[in-house]
């Protein structure tokens, strides 16, 4: 008999989640940066090891946060409705910063939603501390609201995460697959590169452009050479911050389309031509119908 089961991921902004679930999968499903929130929607990265009979759906969410608009508010809204419907909670704390405030209020708060799932906590970012330092916050971890085991590990170099895969794989429910196990996420080509193209703007910004931000794939074209060319379009709220995207001369949007050109080579392991315009959208965080076609819902 198989094992399988969805595991929400739960924790603060920037603590890694979205790095962890790459690194279990085994390949980029998820765009990282240094920047809080850069994970807007629900995504489902899939581990399936077939010799153990087993796949791992961890649902990569947006980090816990107090909403600040509509975009916000339904990253948060669907935080709740992913966690409601895991089969294992992750709750993912950065344990070079230890536990603070907020890890506290998630793990109660995924108590007080009364479905009471096994609750896992990943001590993460262990690369950055002393034996010394992570001794007490593995134990404040051990006594947060639910937590039933904890575990300390670096997404980023993979540390520990044998172990926490391991157990994951013993917590899961037995039954049928979830999906097919070639499968690594459930986005769209279209989703996924537009997210791969955001990266890039996340990590060459700063300030409110990086909120303010929002990238549409419109086109995907293979010629019959193998030159893939990606039409896409980035949007900013305002007129000054397009002109902060466009740079001087033009030379921040031709930065940020030379990285985002070579991502999506190693994405899509060919050639890419990238067409890319920067459009204003104004209040497109508040648009609901706009909120709705991208799939932030
Ligand atoms: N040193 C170290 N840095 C890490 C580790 N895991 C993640 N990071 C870094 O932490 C930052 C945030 O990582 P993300 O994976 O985007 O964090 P997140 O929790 O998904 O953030 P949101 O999507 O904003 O909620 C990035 O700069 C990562 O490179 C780790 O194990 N060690
Ligand atoms: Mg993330």
């Amino acid at each position: 008999m198989t094992r399988a089961g969805f595991i929400g991921l739960a924790g603060r902004p920037n603590v890694g989640k979205s790095t962890l679930v790459n690194a279990i999968v085994g390949s980029r499903v998820a765009i990282v940066s240094m920047r809080p929130q850069t994970t807007r929607r629900a995504i489902r990265g899939i581990h399936t090891d077939l010799e153990a009979g087993r796949q791992l759906v961890l649902v990569d969410l947006p980090g816990v946060q107090r909403p600040r608009d509509v975009l916000t508010e339904r990253m948060q809204k669907r935080v709740e409705r992913e966690l409601a419907d895991s089969d294992l909670a992750l709750i993912v704390i950065n344990g070079e910063e230890g536990i603070g405030p907020g890890d506290r209020f998630i793990a109660r708060a995924l108590v007080e939603a009364g479905s009471r799932l096994p609750t896992i906590c990943a001590v993460n970012k262990v690369d950055r501390t002393g034996p010394n330092e992570l001794v007490p916050v593995l134990a404040e971890a051990a006594e947060l609201d639910g937590v039933d085991e904890v575990f300390p590990i670096s997404a980023r170099d993979g540390e520990g995460l044998e172990a926490l895969v391991e157990r994951l794989g013993e917590l899961v429910p037995e039954g049928p697959y979830l999906y097919p196990p070639e499968d690594h996420s459930d986005q769209s080509s279209e989703l996924l590169l537009a997210e791969l193209i955001r990266e890039q703007v996340l990590n060459r910004t700063r300030e409110e452009i990086p909120h303010s931000v929002e990238v549409s794939v419109k086109d995907i074209t293979e010629r019959e050479d193998g030159l893939i060319t990606v039409v896409a379009e980035i949007w900013a709220e305002t007129e000054s911050q397009k002109g902060i995207l466009i740079g001087k001369g033009g030379a921040k949007v031709e930065e940020i389309g030379a990285g985002a050109r070579r991502s999506l080579e190693a994405e899509l392991g060919a050639k890419v031509h990238l067409d890319l315009k920067i459009r204003v959208r104004s209040h497109w965080r508040r648009d609901e119908d706009l909120l709705d076609r991208l799939g932030i819902e």
